[in-house]
Formats: C-alpha cells, sequence, structure tokens
C-alpha cells in the first residue's frame, strides 16, 4: 500500500478479528447525528469514514434505535427520560461528553451526548479510539472532560514560512496565499488536533513579528480563525512588545504610558472585529533579546497586566512566558525566572497566565521540574512542553516524549503531596482558564512531523493535554494501535522501543544530569567543548564545568543555591549529595571524578557505561525494527529504518565526542567494559 504518514493516527484500519467486527456490529451498525452545526457535518464525516473503513462495509441504511449510535446534545428530546442526572451534565460541562449503552422502547442503542456540538466532536472521536484500538462496547459507560481548560499548540512559525527549531520542513501556514486560498491541510491539521482534544493554537513564533498585528495579517488570522473555529480551536497571536513604536508610530511602548496603553485596548478591539472568539496573546518579553517591560524599567507583572486589560473587555486571555534570562544578568540562568516573577506573585491580573517550560534550563533531554512551580501560590502556572525535539534528536533520532511529560507532570513539587500537573490544573490553588502549551513539531513533510514518531510526541502531547493521568503507556498503546495494524508483534516491538528511546537519549547525549552539551546554535550533535559564542550562558562549559577535581554545576546552598528556590523537602533531596537521585546529580552538583556511585563505580567509570547503555540500546532499537521488516508496510518501515541508521551514527557520535572531550579533563581511563571511543 502506498502509505506516508499522512493519515497519523486516524487511519482506521480494518477490523482485525472477525468476532470483534461481529460484536461492534451488533452494538453499532449505523448512527445518526441530530445536530446540523457545521461541526455536526464533520462528526457525520467522521462516523462514515471511521465505521465503513474499519468495518470495511456500509454501514446499515435503515433508521431506528436498535443497534444504532444516536448523537444529541443534552437538551435533544432523545436523552430525556434516559435517566441522566444533572450532575453528569454539570460534569461534563462545555467540552466533555457521556457515551452510554442505554435501553428505550426495549431497543438498546449507544448514546453520544454533550453540552456543545465540540463535547460530541469529541465524543465521536473518543468512540472511533475505541474501535480502533478494538475494545470491547458492551455496557459502555463514559464520562470524560478535559482537565485543562487551555490546550494549545504554539507554533514556532515565521511569516516568511521558516521555522524555528522546525524539522519537518517549512511552516504548514501560507501567509502569502492567505486569505483566499484556504490549504487543504489547514482541515487536516484542525481534524488531528480536534481528534486529541487541542482546542487553541498559536500560529506564529513567540520571537515574534509586528506585522501580524496589522490589517493585512489580521485579514488572513480571521480566514484561518474561521476555518479552525468549527473544530473547536481557537486563535492566538504573538504580541511583540514594541509593536505600539513599530507599527503604531508611537514614540515608546512603554507599558505604563497611557498612549501605549490605548493603542493596545484599539489593536485588541480591532482583532476581535476579525475574530469575534480570538484567545488573546502569547508574550516572550525581555528574553534574548525580545522587547519587553524592563526596556522601560517595568516589571513583567506591569507589562502583562497592561495587555490584559485591554483583552479583559472581550474575555481575551494573556499568556505570559517565564522563559527569561539575560546576558547581563551574572545569576545562574536556572534562577532568573524564580528570581524575576515570584515577588510579583499575586499581582498578575486575572486574565494572566505565566507560561513555564518544564524545566529552569531549556528543554533538556533531562531537567527536573522548574521550580517556579512551587514557588507562586497567588498567580495561575501554565505549562510549556517541547514537542519539536530541539535538543532530543531533532527529525533523526526516534525518541518518544510521552514519558518525559509524564515525569515532569507527576513530579511532587514538595508542598504535601501536590504534583506538578495540579499546579496546572489549579485544583491546588482553585484557579480556572488552566492552560498547557506543546511547541508543535509539524510543517510540511509528507509525515506532518518529518520522523514518523514525531507524531507520536504530537499524539501524546494532546492526551496528556486532555488528561495528565493517563500515562506514557497507555497512550503509547493507543498510538500504536492506531497508527499501525493489529499484529501483536509489531505491537509489542514498537512498544518496547518507543518506552525505552527517551532514556536511551539521555544516556548518549546527557547522562547523570548533565545538560545543554548540544552544538552551540544549531543544537544538533555535541559540542561540550567551549564555544565562539561570547554569551557565558550560551557556551556549554558554563553547564558542566568539568575540571581536574571533577564534573557538575554545583547548585546547591555553597553554590549558585538554585536548589533553594525548591520547597525546603525537594532542596534537601536535591541539594544533598547523597539523596540526590543520580539522574539529577550533576544538575546540582560538582562531583568528583572518582566519587563512588550506588553501583559502586567511579563517576567516570559510571558516565562511560551510560554513554555506552544509551548507544547500546539504539543498536536494540534498530534490530527490534529490522525484525518488523514484511509486517509493517514498506514504505514507513524504510523511513524508520534509514533513520534508526542516522540515530544509531549520531548516538555513537555523542558517545564517542563526549567522552574524548571529558578525558582531556579527566585524564583517566576508559572503563574496560565500553566501547573505546574513536
Ligand atoms: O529553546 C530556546 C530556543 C529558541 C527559542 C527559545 C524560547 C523561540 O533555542 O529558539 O526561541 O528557547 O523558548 O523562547
Amino acid at each position: 500500500t502506498a502509505e506516508d504518514g499522512h493519515g497519523l493516527w486516524l487511519r482506521y484500519t480494518p477490523i482485525s478479528q472477525e468476532a470483534v467486527l461481529t460484536e461492534y456490529l451488533q452494538t453499532v451498525d449505523h448512527f445518526e447525528v441530530h445536530t446540523s452545526s457545521e461541526t455536526g457535518l464533520l462528526i457525520h464525516e467522521e462516523l462514515t469514514n471511521g465505521l465503513t473503513s474499519m468495518y470495511q462495509q456500509e454501514l446499515v441504511a435503515t433508521e431506528g434505535l436498535e443497534h444504532s449510535l444516536q448523537v444529541c446534545k443534552t437538551d435533544h428530546s432523545l436523552v430525556k427520560g434516559l435517566g441522566i442526572d444533572a450532575g453528569i451534565k454539570e460534569q461534563i460541562g462545555a467540552e466533555g461528553f457521556l457515551l452510554r449503552s442505554v435501553q428505550r422502547e426495549g431497543k438498546s442503542f449507544l448514546l453520544l451526548t454533550a453540552n456543545t456540538d465540540i463535547g460530541l466532536y469529541y465524543g465521536t472521536f473518543h468512540l472511533l479510539r475505541l474501535i480502533q484500538t478494538e475494545q470491547s462496547l458492551v455496557g459502555l459507560d463514559v464520562v470524560e472532560y478535559p482537565r485543562i481548560e487551555t490546550r494549545m499548540l504554539n507554533h514556532w512559525d515565521n511569516l516568511d514560512r521558516s521555522s524555528e527549531r522546525g524539522y519537518a520542513g517549512f511552516a504548514i501556514w501560507d501567509w502569502h496565499r492567505l486569505p483566499d486560498y484556504l490549504d487543504p491541510i489547514y482541515a487536516e491539521y484542525a481534524r488531528a488536533n480536534a481528534s486529541i482534544g487541542i482546542n487553541a493554537m498559536v500560529p506564529v513564533n513567540v520571537n515574534s513579528n509586528a506585522l501580524i498585528l496589522t490589517p493585512m495579517y489580521l485579514e488572513k488570522v480571521k480566514a484561518l480563525a474561521d476555518l479552525l473555529r468549527p473544530y473547536g480551536i481557537k486563535m492566538y497571536l504573538t504580541a511583540r512588545f514594541s509593536a505600539p513604536s513599530e507599527i503604531g508610530g508611537l514614540a515608546t511602548s512603554d507599558p505604563l504610558d497611557p498612549g501605549v496603553a490605548a493603542w493596545w485596548a484599539d489593536k485588541a478591539k480591532e482583532i476581535y472585529s476579525y475574530v469575534p472568539d480570538f484567545g488573546g496573546f502569547l508574550v516572550k518579553a525581555n528574553s534574548e533579546g525580545q522587547p519587553g517591560p524592563h526596556d522601560y524599567h517595568r516589571n513583567h507583572a506591569e507589562g502583562a497586566n497592561m495587555l490584559a486589560k485591554a483583552l479583559a473587555p472581550h474575555g481575551g486571555q494573556v499568556i505570559w512566558r517565564a522563559f527569561v534570562y539575560s546576558e547581563e544578568n551574572p545569576v545562574d540562568r536556572h534562577m532568573q525566572a524564580n528570581d524575576q516573577f515570584v515577588p510579583l506573585d499575586g499581582q498578575f491580573d486575572d486574565n494572566v497566565s505565566i507560561q513555564v517550560k518544564n524545566g529552569a534550563i531549556d528543554f533538556q533531554p533531562r531537567e527536573p521540574f522548574h521550580p517556579l512551580f512551587s514557588a507562586m501560590k497567588e498567580t495561575r502556572l501554565a505549562m510549556e512542553f517541547q514537542i519539536t525535539q530541539e535538543y532530543l534528536g531533532q527529525a533523526t533520532q526516534l525518541v518518544y516524549l510521552g514519558t518525559y511529560y509524564e515525569e515532569c507532570l507527576d513530579a511532587q513539587i514538595g508542598i504535601k503531596k501536590a504534583t506538578v500537573s495540579e499546579v496546572i490544573e489549579g485544583q491546588s490553588n482553585e484557579q480556572e482558564h488552566s492552560v498547557i502549551a506543546g511547541v508543535a513539531n509539524i510543517g510540511t513533510d509528507r509525515n506532518w512531523t518529518g520522523h514518523l514518531f514525531g507524531q507520536s510526541n504530537w499524539y501524546a502531547f494532546g492526551r496528556l493535554a486532555w488528561n495528565p493521568d493517563l500515562g506514557a503507556d497507555a497512550i503509547a498503546d493507543e498510538w500504536i494501535a492506531m497508527a499501525f495494524d493489529h499484529d501483536p508483534q509489531v505491537h509489542a516491538t514498537i512498544k518496547d522501543i518507543m518506552m525505552h528511546s527517551r532514556e536511551a537519549a539521555v544516556n548518549y547525549m546527557t547522562p547523570l544530569g548533565l545538560h545543554h552539551l548540544m552544538a552551540t546554535g544549531h543544537h544538533y550533535g555535541p559540542g561540550p567543548w567551549v564555544s565562539e559564542l561570547g554569551r557565558p550562558e550560551w557556551n556549554p562549559v558554563y553547564y558542566h564545568r568539568a575540571d581536574s577535581f571533577g564534573i557538575g554545576f554545583d547548585r546547591t546552598a555553597k553554590g549558585s543555591g538554585a536548589v533553594l528556590q525548591y520547597q525546603k523537602s525537594i532542596a534537601k533531596k536535591f541539594g544533598n549529595l547523597k539523596s540526590c537521585p543520580e539522574e539529577y546529580l550533576l544538575w546540582f552538583h560538582h562531583v568528583s571524578w572518582d566519587y563512588e556511585m550506588q553501583s559502586g563505580r567511579t563517576l567516570w567509570d559510571e558516565m562511560g557505561l551510560h554513554y555506552q547503555s544509551g548507544v547500546d540500546e539504539v543498536r536494540r532499537f534498530a534490530s527490534q525494527w529490522e525484525s518488523l521488516e514484511g509486517k509493517v508496510d514498506a514504505r514507513r518501515f524504510e523511513e524508520v529504518q534509514m533513520l534508526l541508521t542516522i540515530h544509531e551514527k549520531e548516538a555513537v557520535w555523542w558517545k564517542d565526542a563526549s567522552l574524548l572531550y571529558f578525558q582531556t579533563i579527566s585524564n583517566r581511563p576508559f572503563p574496560a567494559e565500553i566501547e573505546t571511543p574513536k
């Protein structure tokens, strides 16, 4: 078959077993959609395509309740008398749904009901997913609703279609041909996102261009927003802080200048005239050279609140990023976000969220959770994950990030039993308008994500955004069942590769808490040595601090003190050499090369073994994949096979380059168990 991966996890492959198909036909052999909105049409189309493709037969043409799926809103007459209590309607809210096997007039059928059309659309994908993953529909009773309100993709895409840290071709947004030409890929994109519950997006880079806020572009924005709306996706834009002076002709962009505030208020009004349900602004300010309130000696709250006041009359939100650090600041980069934001806790307007990267440095293969998540109790905090693999092998390495996201979401922050995910959901501090964002890995490549397995990261992000407790393991199961055929050996093999892939990457790149050792600038491949860049915090040696004594960044009280930004119990655990988990050892401690690790080996030997094990794992992945020849369609098989060959070369490159470089500092022989680096 001509498989190119474009169908993502929505391939709707035929049911693999006769008995399963028989059961499905006895439960749902036809359907009726009782809503005629645009979303209703999408539901109709999805069910028709999905069911006929998986059943491999036309659906029964007759109407009637028996063996049907009835799709209707909770206020529909069909729902009355079915004993669905008001509590459920309240619980499912604006986006959730109920999927239940019911009986009426002696007929059994499946009811999909929701308060809104979007809820019905999400329920449709849920049902189709149950069938795709071949689960029983007998006695179904599912109540689902999203745990986080805004589940968004951040595209770091520029207006010229280049993409910052994108590895899957060009940006899909064709601003040149918008608004009149609506590339069919937009609808495909919207449908794929709706299938995993993503309900918001920002099509432009956080390193923003003020032009997006001009009428010429707002026309284009409107066209996109109109297209995305029936799929339940709200549009946001990045707001360049200096826009009033850049495109507004004002002499300043000082947030406390009344003229500037008025300019933004007018701009917001104008945007809402194009996009009545516009979501709001995403802002990167005073970070990596971007303009911001500090340029006018104002703080982040003064900047964010000024924009928030412009959006508030229209119901819009400001999502203000906490990824800030500056070259002028000599303080450990790890600490700068807490330093700047914690004093402002409680000062942000109600419609402001602070979007925090999962860790304090920058999407490294492994980072402890960001200390800000436990330090701002009066401020709504949002999560920013990276789906695009800037520091995780870009589009040549197979790295499943479900386990990565899960590790951070499940981390305990040191306040009672609270976890990072509860902070974002708002359970621990009772906040609405929760936000989770993922930096998208989508581009013009036929398979959307460059590496076929990049699709699993897009999928995992969406599923975890819907329910942070789902688990990376269960999500991998879903994705594999949907993206491949139903062969148990294929499934088990792919799952084994996926579930071990992230740990392997950590091992061959930056084991034991090492970080930011990627080649300077493009971040592709190893570069732990001194870089040419003047900025100290862009220089890998700033992070590993290797010297004749040992290696690692001392962030204890004796060092930079960054560990003290965590709650006491966490600071104690990470800050003590003995209790610090070895996976974070060199993140928080400067440790002797001869330090005795839990294994009894020296740190130097242990590092060598970690690098080697990363390489060994990738070799194992490659040979496991080989065993799938003839079982996975040829095109996807070969694509992944070729990429695994590159992946293996790159893992060896990482191990060899890193160990040879560190050996010039440690002056110790390599452990006998590893392949000698060349
Ligand atoms: O990860 C770093 C990237 C930059 C990016 C920045 C950010 C958009 O290397 O390319 O800029 O983070 O998150 O703002």
